[in-house]
């Protein structure tokens, strides 16, 4: 198989684009895609302060190292979880990220979950009794909060994350399979900020995960190959796998999926359900983020739990 451009051997061969590349138009094709993708979609332009969620992992780390190569203002923000899992995995994905901004001479904001919080994510979950032994949802309040947080307490008008296209079509999928038409609306490459939340982008949404895999290894990017430890059985891995089988006969299903759902969408279907779900928000008294219901928001609650659930374990401790 020989590169399209070069004739040179080719080291990926794209079947849905009908595209091999060698090594040099690859990371080529990836970094101008992506430039193509932010205006197509209109994620932000070079004047837009834009905060990148770092986890250690491929795209992440590809997605801030093709926004530096493009110029953009992109700083990193990596959320130390505190998780283990036997391995190491917070501290080892912390150094990665870390040794990658400095590598490149980067900004990154680090934020510790247990300095600030006084307990690791999986702590925070068994001490509230959320997620039944799967500490996700609490992450995933936790990371949305603290990725709000930063971007507010910075400056940020733009939150950039490293979703690929496997990761969208799952949900996708996930939420078509129960038509979770409240998730449906509010699925895409771009969410539009509202007051005190920055715009939500993730300009590799329409890149295969093998060719952001390809994208972290070929550009030398050492990242970390181990999936958080509390992925294992997640739904959306089965998922993933199933569209992985249809794309396997049908290269291109995948893209196909999503983006017929992306115009489906922009020719109005959902447009009442969108309509229905605009909600008055409100201000937490506590951060001050946006929040849904009145009163404090559902993170603020949380370390309101986490707190309690420790001062017991303490005087019962004291008391043994
Ligand atoms: S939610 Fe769950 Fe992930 Fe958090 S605990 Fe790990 S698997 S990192 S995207
Ligand atoms: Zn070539
Ligand atoms: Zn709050």
């Amino acid at each position: 198989m020989r590169c399209r451009k070069c004739s040179k051997p080719a080291v990926i061969n794209m079947r849905h684009h009908k595209l091999a590349l060698c090594k040099e138009h690859f990371l080529e094709w990836i970094v101008e895609q992506t430039e193509r993708f932010i205006r197509k979609y209109r994620m932000f332009t070079h004047d837009d302060k834009v905060l990148v969620a770092v986890s250690g992992g491929k795209d992440s780390l590809g997605l801030w190292d093709v926004l530096w190569r493009l110029g953009y203002q992109a700083d990193g923000l990596y959320i130390d979880l505190g998780i283990d899992g036997g391995f190491g995995y917070s501290n080892q994905s912390k150094e990665l990220t870390v040794a990658f901004a400095e590598e490149r001479g980067l900004k990154l904001h680090i934020v510790d979950v247990v300095a600030s919080y006084g307990a690791t994510i999986p702590e925070m979950a068994r001490l509230t009794h959320r997620g039944k032994g799967k500490p996700c949802s609490v992450c995933g309040l936790v990371k949305r909060h603290e990725m709000n947080r930063i971007a507010r307490d910075f400056g940020y008008s733009v939150l950039a994350t490293g979703h690929n296209l496997d990761d969208e079509a799952a949900v996708l999928f996930g939420n078509t399979l129960t038509w979770a038409t409240g998730y449906l609306v509010r699925q895409g490459p771009v969410l539009e900020a509202v007051p005190g939340l920055a715009r939500k982008v993730k300009p590799f949404f329409r890149f295969y995960e093998r060719e952001t895999a390809a994208y972290a290894l070929l550009r030398g990017i050492k990242y970390i190959y181990d999936e958080c430890p509390f992925s294992v059985g997640a739904k959306s891995i089965y998922y993933k796998k199933l569209l992985n089988r249809l794309e396997a006969d049908r290269p291109g299903a995948k893209l196909q999926f999503y983006l017929g759902f992306l115009r489906a969408k922009e020719e109005g279907l959902f447009a009442q359900r969108a309509e229905e779900v605009v909600e008055t928000l409100h201000t937490c008294p506590v951060c001050g983020q946006p929040t849904s219901a009145p009163g404090k928001c559902a993170f603020c609650r949380l370390v309101e739990r986490v707190e309690e659930a420790k001062r017991r374990r303490e005087l019962s401790n004291a008391s043994s």
